[in-house]
């Protein structure tokens, strides 16, 4: 999958999320997705309109928004069909298969209702990934694990990494990949137990031009680092395109630019051989 495009990618997938995600990337010539983790739903639909031209996909965490109402959820659909772009809610789920699975369902967000892609940490065990598939897998959804995190002295390293691997090798037909820092084809396998042409979606978060980090244990790399030293797919970027001030003209100046580095980082890795 290094070397392979995104076009070619969309025909090993199965899952009709993973399908989408790497059609709209190829169409838009993006794999930049935007974190939008703002407190006002005005100042989240103001940034989603401004990236949105610029981004395969939109990353949010609805349950920071202190006035949330379901209504939102209409509006976010709508931009994703005029910006097509896919919708990722990052829930990081981490209970046991029954309650993950009202959590996903239920609720006051109803997530799996809107977001094409959800996560969960695979610290329960695969009962976890059972009881979202049981929700998500009918509706045509995808799962990422959190293989790794971003964040300084993070836990999620070794062996903890390796079965999370693993855990998405028995449930190919909902885990689509991962969230992590590099590529994790044929991670925790013996030569004979992982296809040869493994392919999981690598989206990562910590990706920042300006900064290495945030005080709060956030640690940032390029664009480059990530898609062409590491050789994830989609680059995460948050705080990188928002920055402090929601003012659409720099918003979508920032996406633009970290769609052109990432973007390039892949081209160039897809020429390389
Ligand atoms: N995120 C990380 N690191 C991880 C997993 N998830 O930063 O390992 C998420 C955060 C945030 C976004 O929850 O929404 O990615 C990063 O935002 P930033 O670019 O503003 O730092």
């Amino acid at each position: 999958p290094y070397h392979q495009t995104y076009a070619e990618r969309a025909l090993n997938h199965e899952n009709p999320a993973a399908k989408l995600l790497l059609e709209t990337m190829e169409r838009k010539k993006s794999n930049l997705a935007v974190s939008v983790d703002v407190t006002r739903s005005e100042d989240f639909l103001a940034i989603v309109d401004a990236a949105g031209p610029y981004v395969c996909l939109v990353k949010t965490h609805v349950d920071v928004l202190e006035d949330f109402d379901y209504s939102l959820v209409e509006r976010l659909q709508e931009l994703s069909k005029r910006h097509d772009f896919v919708i990722f809610e990052d829930r990081k789920f981490a209970d046991i298969g029954n309650t993950v699975a009202l959590q996903y369902s239920s609720g006051v967000y109803k997530i799996a209702n809107w977001s094409h892609i959800t996560n969960a940490h695979p610290v329960p065990g695969s009962s976890i990934v059972k009881g979202l598939s049981s929700v998500g897998l009918p509706l045509g959804r995808g799962l990422l694990l959190l293989a790794e995190m971003s964040t300084k002295g993070s836990l999620a390293t070794g062996s903890y990494t390796e079965e999370a691997v693993r855990m998405a090798r028995a449930h190919r037909d909902f885990v689509i990949g991962f969230i992590a820092q590099r590529r994790m084809d044929g991670i925790g396998a013996a030569p004979d137990e992982a296809p040869e042409d493994e392919d999981f979606l690598i989206l990562t978060p910590g990706v920042g031009l300006e900064s290495k980090g945030d005080g709060m244990g956030q640690q940032y790399r390029t664009p480059r680092e990530v898609v062409l030293d590491s050789g994830c797919d989609v680059i995460i970027v948050g705080r990188g395109i928002y920055g402090s001030e929601f003012q659409p003209d720099t918003i979508a100046a920032r996406a633009e630019r970290y769609m052109a580095e990432g973007w390039a980082a892949y081209v160039e890795r897809t020429s390389s051989t």
